[in-house]
């Protein structure tokens, strides 16, 4: 089943938003299959946003993702990727829509609270540079049935 990296970013857990972020991905029906508690390096963050290098906000991107601690969470569902960037909201949180995590909690695009994986083939790298095998998870839940048709 497709897998998402989420990442709590350091706003999220400064403010106390963890648990309600989580809660809503759980609510979802997003299925976790690795999660800890963890302070990026600043050359894991370099990796992660490999793809912003040369932007002009990259500095200040790696310096807000590595200024405190985050929670990592690697989730799997059904089309995991753009249920979990719907539940997150537009990049800007300005723009994201009520309801999402970004409109209902954020107001900056530099504070917007999450991570999530772009592509499934972007959700796999992400998810190996942040987690080893062992700690991820393949597991059912007795609730599968009625959120996975057919399983
Ligand atoms: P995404 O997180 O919605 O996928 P990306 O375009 O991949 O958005 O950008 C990665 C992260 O970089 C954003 O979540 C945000 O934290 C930060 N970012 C993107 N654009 C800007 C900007 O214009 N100013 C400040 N930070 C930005
Ligand atoms: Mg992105």
């Amino acid at each position: 089943m497709e897998r998402t990296l989420i990442i709590v970013k350091p706003d999220a857990v400064q403010r106390g938003l963890t648990g309600e972020v989580i809660r809503r991905f759980e609510a979802r029906g997003l299925r976790i299959v690795g999660m800890k508690f963890m302070q990026v390096s600043r050359e894991l963050a370099e990796k992660h946003y490999a793809v912003h290098q040369g932007k002009p906000f990259f500095n200040g991107l790696v310096d807000y993702i590595v200024s405190s601690p985050v929670v990592v969470i690697a989730l799997e569902g059904t089309n995991a990727i753009e249920a979990a960037r719907g539940t997150i909201g537009a990049t800007n949180p300005a723009k994201a829509g009520a309801g999402t995590i970004r409109g209902d909690f954020g107001l900056e695009i530099g504070r917007n609270l999450v991570h999530g994986s772009d592509s499934p083939e972007n959700g796999l790298i992400e998810i190996a540079n942040f987690f080893t095998e062992a700690e991820l998870i393949s597991w059912g839940r007795v609730t599968d049935p009625w959120i996975f048709e057919g399983r």
